[in-house]
């Protein structure tokens, strides 16, 4: 049984944050031997997660690509946010039913099917009746996860949420009102139905895997394997998931060998946050004002596809010029994980977008935490508490405060003049890769042996 090749289904919902982690995922099992079938939902929303898939496949010729045609949602439910992300994985979680006859044909069949977090409670009215072992990939980290494990057992005394002051979860502590995902406290929102939904379903699964380095988040991942965030809650196997050959893309690499040793400061939203103009300014501003050079991600549009504006008309003349001296500014997507790791490199100003912290501790780089949405703070707060980097005060959710280049300037020169910061941050690269890929990576041996079994 030893060598038996599981057969596994992926199933990632949409966002690069999403299909990213599933990639890692499924290039991992591939080197260990798995089958991987990769169902891809149609149309896709961003051109990245096209690029990504692309280049997923033509690295892999020996999985198999299901495409999946999802249906359009009706009117109202597409009126129930402007989440472009939100509408997709609501439209392919209603279209899932289309996914029984998928499914059923595959061969060999299979040993397990992964479902994104977004996608649980439906994807597990398909699979239970197929009789198909059922995990969820939980795409943020293991302190989010404790909330979205807790979450069924507060619901209710979420629905008057003005009355919140924090939720104090069981092994883990208070999350704080201003940390706790802003959307999560408008009860009947589209994302507050959907987590609702899918932590109800989390029990129903045979395993949970979560994307998180035991160095990063030791002491949640020990609260949440032995009971005590809450009961009741399958096997969880935490693996870090990590970056691969086939996303190798542009890195600037040219003009970053130009530039002394740690002197560069990265600057990333990640994929589908854009700033106000106005915010977009005021950093302009504070990047320059820091001193240090820059590579700056830039994002005007949440859909790359519909980002189309110059970058001279997103930032004006002036300050084009300002910017153009001192560092890079691309509104293209880039090879962050190269970039991180080159050696000019010294620091990351972070949404903190989980895969992006994922990518910070990898390759051992300072992460100035600046949360914009979401499970963004909870993720930050990680962060500071192993040590990675710090949040540098209340920055305030996006649009709801505007920060000022002074003080983005003064944050980054606290985090490229911090040395403790730094040895830190390699420290944490240095103890994860004493594990992950290597002898010690027990999470993904043991669900590799459960679906050999
Ligand atoms: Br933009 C951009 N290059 O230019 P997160 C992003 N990425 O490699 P998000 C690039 O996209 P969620 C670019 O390295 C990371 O793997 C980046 O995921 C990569 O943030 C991924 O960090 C972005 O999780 O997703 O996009 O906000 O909301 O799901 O966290």
């Amino acid at each position: 049984n030893d060598f038996r090749s599981p057969h596994v289904a992926l199933l990632p919902s949409s966002g690069a944050g999403h299909i990213t982690p599933f990639l890692r995922l499924a290039a991992s099992l591939l080197s260990q031997n798995c089958r991987v079938t990769l169902i891809t939902s149609h149309p896709i929303v961003t051109q990245a997660e096209s690029n990504l898939i692309s280049s997923f496949l033509s690295s892999f010729p020996q999985v198999t690509e299901k495409q999946f045609h999802i249906l359009p949602l009706d009117p109202a439910s597409a009126a129930s946010s402007k989440d472009p992300f939100f509408l997709q994985w609501e439209s392919i979680r209603r279209s899932l039913h289309l996914l029984s006859s998928i499914l059923s044909s595959l061969s060999p069949p299979l040993d397990a099917m992964v479902s994104d977090i977004t996608l649980i409670s439906s994807t597990i009215t398909i699979t239970k009746p197929l009789k198909i072992p059922n995990y969820v990939l939980f795409t943020s980290s293991a302190k989010m996860f404790s909330l979205a494990s807790y979450y069924s057992v507060l619901s209710e005394s979420l629905s008057d949420s003005t009355k919140i002051s924090e939720i104090n979860i069981p092994g883990i502590g208070a999350i704080p009102r201003s940390s706790i995902p802003p959307l999560l406290l408008v009860p009947e929102s589209l994302f507050a139905t959907m987590f609702k939904s899918n932590s109800d379903n989390l029990r129903q699964f045979d395993g949970i895997i979560i994307n998180t380095f035991d160095q990063l988040e030791s002491k949640t991942l020990k609260a949440l394997k032995t009971g005590e965030v809450a009961g009741g809650l399958p096997p969880l196997f935490n693996v870090g998931l990590i970056p691969h050959d086939f996303e190798r893309a542009e890195a600037v690499s040219k003009w970053l060998d130009a530039q002394l040793a740690k002197s560069v400061v990265y600057v990333s939203f990640g994929s589908r946050t854009a700033l106000s103009r106005e915010q977009i300014r005021e950093l302009g501003e504070g990047l320059v004002k820091s001193g240090y050079p820059f590579i700056w991600v830039m994002k005007d549009k949440a859909v790359d596809k519909e980002d189309g504006e110059k970058l001279e008309g997103v930032l004006g003349a002036e300050m084009m010029e300002e910017v153009k001296e001192k560092g890079i500014v691309v509104k293209e997507w880039v090879d962050q994980v190269e970039v991180l790791r080159h050696n000019s490199v010294g620091g990351f100003v972070s949404h903190c977008g989980w895969n992006s912290v994922v990518e910070a501790a990898w390759v051992g780089v300072p992460v100035l935490a600046w949360p914009l949405h979401g499970d963004q703070r909870i993720n930050g707060e990680v962060v500071e508490g192993s040590g990675l980097g710090f949040m540098g005060g209340n920055w305030g959710w996006s649009g709801e405060v505007l920060v000022k280049g002074e003080e983005i300037g003064r944050r980054i020169k606290e985090m490229m003049e911090d040395e403790g910061l730094r040895l830190r941050a390699g420290e944490i690269r240095d103890e994860v890769r004493k594990v992950v890929g290597g002898t010690g990576d027990d999470g993904l041996k043991q669900l590799i042996q459960k679906w050999r079994a």
